[in-house]
C-alpha cells in the first residue's frame, strides 16, 4: 500500500431505516441481520446492528440504525440522520399510504444529511405474488419516482427472502465504489473551519441525545 493510497483500513457505513411504521423496517433488517422472519412481533430487540459483508474485494461493516417505533412521531432526531451514508426508505407495496409518505422521509433526510444515498425499497412483494390484487403501488410509479429521486429501486419480501441481501450488498458497493467523495475519507486538515462547524451544531437547541433513540415504544 502506498503513501497515496488513502483507503481507509477500516470501513464502516452507517445506514439508516426509514418509512412509514408498519412498512416493513424492522422484518427487513430481521431478515438480514438473522436470516428469519418474526411474524407476529418484528421487533430484533435492537435499535442498532451491525453486519459485517463484503463489498468489491473489502470488508465493511453495516452499522445499521432501526427506528425502535419512533417513526410514529414522524420527525425523527437529527442523530439518526446524522452520518448516514444509506437510507433504506421502506414502503409496503400492498398501502398505499405508505408509499405517499416517501417525498417527506425523503425531504427529512435531504434537511439532516446531505451525503446519504437513498434506497427505495417496496416490502412484502409476497402478498402481491399471491394475489396480484393486492398490489398498491404501480412498478412503474416506484420507478418513477426512484429515477426522480436518483434512488436505487428494489421490490422485497423478508418472508421468502426475496432481494434482501441485494439491498445491502449494493449499499456496500455504492459506497466503497464512491468512498473518496465522502468527507470522512477525506485527507485531514490541521486547521479544519469543518470542524468547529460541527461542534457549534452538537450544541444546537433541539438536538436530543442518542438515548432517544434507545427508548423502545413497544405496541
Ligand atoms: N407477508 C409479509 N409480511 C411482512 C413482510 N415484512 C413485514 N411484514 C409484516 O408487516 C408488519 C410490519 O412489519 P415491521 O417490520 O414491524 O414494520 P416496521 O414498523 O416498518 O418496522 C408485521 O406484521 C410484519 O410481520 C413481508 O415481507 N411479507
Ligand atoms: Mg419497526
Amino acid at each position: 500500500m502506498g503513501i497515496f493510497d488513502k483507503t481507509p483500513t477500516e470501513i464502516h457505513i452507517k445506514t439508516v431505516m426509514l418509512g412509514y411504521c408498519f412498512a416493513g423496517k424492522t422484518s427487513l433488517l430481521a431478515r438480514f441481520i438473522h436470516n428469519r422472519f418474526y411474524k407476529t412481533e418484528a421487533t430484533i430487540g435492537a435499535a442498532f446492528v451491525s453486519k459485517k459483508i463484503e463489498a468489491l474485494g473489502k470488508r465493511v461493516t453495516l452499522n445499521i440504525w432501526d427506528t425502535a417505533g419512533s417513526e410514529r412521531y414522524q420527525s425523527m432526531t437529527k442523530m439518526y440522520y446524522r452520518g448516514a451514508r444509506a437510507a433504506i426508505l421502506c414502503y409496503d407495496l400492498t398501502e398505499r399510504t405508505s408509499f405517499d409518505k416517501i417525498r417527506y422521509w425523503v425531504g427529512e433526510l435531504q434537511e439532516n444529511e446531505q451525503h446519504c444515498r437513498i434506497y427505495l425499497c417496496g416490502t412484502k412483494k409476497d402478498l402481491i405474488d399471491n394475489d396480484t390484487r393486492t398490489r398498491a403501488v404501480p412498478q412503474n410509479e416506484a420507478g418513477i419516482i426512484a429515477q426522480d429521486l436518483r434512488t436505487e429501486h428494489f421490490e422485497t419480501s423478508s418472508l421468502t427472502g426475496e432481494n434482501v441481501e441485494a439491498v445491502f450488498q449494493r449499499i456496500g458497493e455504492d459506497y466503497v465504489r464512491n468512498m473518496h467523495s465522502y468527507p470522512e475519507n477525506q485527507p485531514k486538515q490541521e486547521d479544519d473551519t469543518q470542524q468547529a462547524f460541527h461542534i457549534g451544531k452538537s450544541e444546537e437547541k433541539g438536538t436530543t441525545s442518542s438515548c432517544a433513540l434507545g427508548s423502545c415504544f413497544k405496541r
